[in-house]
């Protein structure tokens, strides 16, 4: 229960920032890791999009610069969070998802993912946890 309520908080959060469609983060994102470690996305040559044409992108340190999460689509709001629930913190994103059909069929809707944190600051593979038409 406690996860389904985390859950909907993050995704009414998520919502509620996520501004209009396309395909570009819509601002450089920093997310405080903590221990003054902040962590931003860029696009990235050394990652294939979702269509294997475009560049995708990735998650990295300030600390380093080690690339701690890979993304397919551009990810149009990203937070960390413990999602889960087991004290580390994890990645939770909303990207334009091609799967995902538009409120009109014609447009693609949008999915929430989450990559849980595996405790060294990288993330496993995300996971899909819910899709949505619109975000008006
Ligand atoms: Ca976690």
């Amino acid at each position: 229960m406690k996860n389904v309520i985390l859950a909907l908080t993050v995704l009414v959060s998520l919502a509620v920032l996520v501004g209009c469609d396309g395909g570009e983060p819509q601002h450089l994102q920093m997310l405080n890791a903590g221990n003054g470690e902040y962590l931003y996305v860029k696009l990235d040559q050394n990652v294939k999009g979702s269509d294997g044409l475009h560049i995708g992108y990735s998650l990295r340190s300030t600390k380093d610069g080690r690339v701690l999460h890979t993304f397919q689509y551009a990810p149009q709001e990203v937070r960390l969070d413990d999602f889960d629930g087991d004290g580390v913190k994890d990645l939770v994103y909303i990207v334009l998802d091609p799967s995902v059909k538009g409120f009109d069929g014609l447009h693609i809707g949008y999915s929430t993912r989450v990559a849980l944190g595996k405790g060294d600051g990288s993330f496993q593979q995300a996971k899909v946890v819910a899709t949505f038409d619109s975000i008006e």
